[in-house]
């Protein structure tokens, strides 16, 4: 299986995470990718290529581009202006307030584009979400040419990023992009599967009105979990869109055998659409020790995950999310990526 991942990860690390009432080292930190390279290289999974540059045409056919150029040159700005600090949201355009303008002073403008408050831009976030963009480009673009599965090592991840929204450690939405560049290079319909513990909102709205791109995701129920708004199984898209949305919320607690279930019926409704490529939105925080989690699936479940993946039999594209238990998340991600091909 190729891999595809870059050391640029390392540029996204702010100096804390807004969380529970106070600044803590951010659970989205670059050890988890050291993780998972030793585990890859444990397995044997040593076929390694690194990112081609950032197409940002393909980028830019999802996210709006107001928002690329603020993500581009937010930190330039930010720093100009005598900050020292990461930029961290605290206003943001909601209920009652006017959405159609944005601000033109830095703050508002940061508001304006952020989703969540959790995640900081920092001077290297711009280099690790355009390379980790640049990694789902290329993982697809292997699979586009031929190869039956293949494994991009993004970080930091993208599944909660919109068209012009930042949040839940996300920039620029990997899974999209790869969706979408499978229809660039001509495939007539694509799936995304999102399997990390949390929601995919920001898929979710991109492709909400779209019969192109099925969405399915399994996630931690809103009324409980990140990111709270959306994710209930009432939503199913819109317009052309409708009935090409599938969400599966599940409450604390779930394990294995309720979860499989879901995937099982994920799997099925994937299957319908006969998609000519898969997406895999492939969060492992639906592990039992996750520390922002609260699902209970162990290790060895992982494999299973993989195998009933794999059993889809379509050209796979796998772009790394969440798993925030560091000591796990390379064994969790590696057994998906050797149960897909067993
Ligand atoms: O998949 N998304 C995540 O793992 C990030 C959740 C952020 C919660 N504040
Ligand atoms: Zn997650």
């Amino acid at each position: 299986m190729r891999v595809v991942l870059s050391e640029d990860h390392r540029a996204q690390f702010p100096d804390g995470e807004l969380f529970d009432g106070t600044l803590v080292r951010p659970f989205e930190c670059p050890e988890r990718w050291d993780h998972v390279v030793a585990a890859l290289d444990a397995a044997g999974l040593d076929d390694r290529t690194a990112p081609d540059l950032v197409d940002l045409d393909r980028v830019q056919r999802v996210h709006n581009p107001a928002y690329v150029e603020f993500l581009a040159d937010f930190w330039e700005e930010w720093t100009a202006s005598g900050r020292t600090g990461d930029a961290i949201a605290s206003m943001f355009p909601l209920r009652g307030l006017r959405q159609d303008r944005i601000p033109t002073d830095l703050k508002g403008r940061l508001g304006y584009f952020a989703l969540a408050a959790e995640t900081a831009i920092t001077a290297g976030t711009w280099r690790a979400a355009s390379v980790s963009a640049a990694i789902a480009q290329t993982t697809q673009r292997l699979v586009a040419g031929g190869e039956p599965v293949a494994f991009g090592l993004c970080r930091p991840p993208g599944h909660h990023a919109s068209t012009d929204q930042f949040g839940g450690y996300c920039f620029l939405n990997n899974a999209a992009i790869a969706a979408d560049g499978f229809l660039a290079d001509g495939a007539e319909r694509v799936a995304v599967l999102d399997v990390d513990f949390h929601h995919g909102n920001g898929t979710q709205s991109i492709f909400w009105e779209r019969s192109d791109v099925l969405f399915a995701s399994l996630h931690g129920h809103p009324e409980n979990a990140f990111p709270y708004f959306l994710g209930y199984a009432d939503e199913v898209g819109t317009g052309p869109g409708e009935g090409f949305t599938h969400n599966y919320p599940m409450r604390p607690g779930t394990a294995f055998d309720e979860w499989c279930a879901a995937l099982d019926n994920a799997c099925g409704q994937i299957a319908d659409h006969r998609p000519d490529a898969l997406v895999v939105s492939l969060g492992v925080d639906a592990f039992e020790n996750d520390p922002i989690s609260f699902f209970s699936l162990t290790s060895d479940d992982f494999t299973k995950v993989g195998r009933r993946i794999g059993a889809l039999e379509i050209p796979t594209a796998y772009v790394m999310e969440g798993g925030y238990a560091v000591a796990e998340i390379g064994t969790n991600t590696v057994n998906v990526l050797t149960g897909h091909n067993c």
